[in-house]
């Protein structure tokens, strides 16, 4: 009896897994499933897109009032970018649509009439430099079977590129002392090639980029965040790295004794290290002393020294008072730091 007892459970254990096991796997992935970019349903969630990537980001709608949005640094001194939906799921009619800066104002749209399955194919050009957004809907939603078909692929592109070969270039974006990884800060080259680095994946970006045809003259790159001081390299683009990668590389250090050393480019990883803005640093050099103090009193006299004050002293960090002016606050705040007025505490 008691044998024929533990055999039954122990029929009734195999069933049960074998059960359990015969449920398909979660790998297996509907049309309803959301996919790998969400959540992404607000502006404020937008995932990074990279400009003129080989490979597009395939999205799809897993319900009647998914939105999905991107951004990307978008240059004025690109004559024109164009975001694109292709590859239409036979259940999806997409609308595209443009946001500015400020992810709320709608600055262009697109959603071809009388064709729901027309690839929507959206170009624009932007006055400013700065992060723009693209929001794509589902233009006349169905119902979400699980054999709906709603998948797109989107891409962003610049149509009148100069028709060198594009390789891609990697990198990260670092708070130099924290050495937190940084998302969204802007970096550019004079190319007007630009990236975003990514706030979901540790401040990684990717820039697709020609290569430089010499190593006589060298790019710059630039990278630029609110509070942070603007991050400058001289690059080149080589597709002969080690492990046969592409990647950046930066002019040799000269040796110290005059002497050149070899004048070959060595291999920069693209890590970028943001300098935070000292509060107080009104002239830009990276110090707060007494020159800072001088430069604000002859504000406050209202000299016009403004080949002295630090570009974009708004936006850059260094007003104490946060009413973007220069005022007695900093004048305090630096004869404080320099060590020329008494603290208080
Ligand atoms: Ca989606
Ligand atoms: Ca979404
Ligand atoms: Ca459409």
């Amino acid at each position: 009896m008691k044998t024929d007892k533990n055999s039954l459970l122990f029929f009734m254990k195999i069933f049960i897994v074998s059960f359990i096991l015969s449920f398909p796997s979660p790998a297996s992935v509907s049309a309803a499933d959301p996919d790998e970019y969400e959540a992404d349903d607000m502006f404020k969630q937008a995932k990074v897109i990279v400009i003129e990537n080989v490979t597009p980001q395939h999205h799809t709608f897993h319900k009647p009032e998914d939105a999905d949005w991107v951004k990307f640094y978008g240059l004025s001194s690109v004559k024109k970018y164009s975001v694109e939906a292709r590859n239409l799921g036979k259940d999806c009619d997409v609308r595209l649509e443009i946001y500015d800066r400020d992810g709320l104002s709608l600055l262009a749209y697109l959603d071809t009439m009388g064709d729901t399955q027309a690839e929507e194919i959206l170009q624009y050009s932007f006055d400013q430099d700065g992060i723009y957004y693209v929001k794509v809907i589902w233009s006349e939603p169905g119902t979400v079977g699980d054999d709906a078909d709603t998948g797109y692929d989107l891409s962003i592109q610049i149509p009148d590129a100069p028709v060198d070969a594009l390789f891609s270039y990697q990198g990260a974006v670092k708070d130099a002392v924290s050495q937190a990884p940084l998302g969204n800060v802007m970096i550019r080259t004079d190319q007007s090639v630009s990236a975003l680095s990514d706030d979901n994946a540790d401040g990684k970006y990717t820039m697709y980029h020609p290569i430089s045809q010499s190593f006589s003259t060298a790019y710059t790159l630039t990278a630029q965040f609110a509070g942070y001081e603007t991050f400058t390299i001289p690059v080149f683009t080589s597709e002969n790295c080690s492990g046969g990668k592409t990647c950046f590389k930066r002019p040799a250090e000269s040796g110290g004794t005059g002497q050149r050393t070899d004048p070959e480019p060595v291999e920069w990883d693209g890590v970028i290290e943001m300098v935070p803005v000292a509060e107080g640093d009104i002239t830009g050099d990276r110090k707060v002393d007494l020159a800072d103090a001088v430069a604000a009193l002859q504000v406050l006299a209202g000299a016009d020294i403004s080949g002295k004050i630090r570009l974009y002293y708004a936006e850059s960090g260094a007003d104490v008072s946060e009413d973007n002016k220069i005022g007695m606050e900093e004048v305090i705040h630096i004869l404080k730091k320099t060590g020329a007025l008494e603290t208080d505490s």
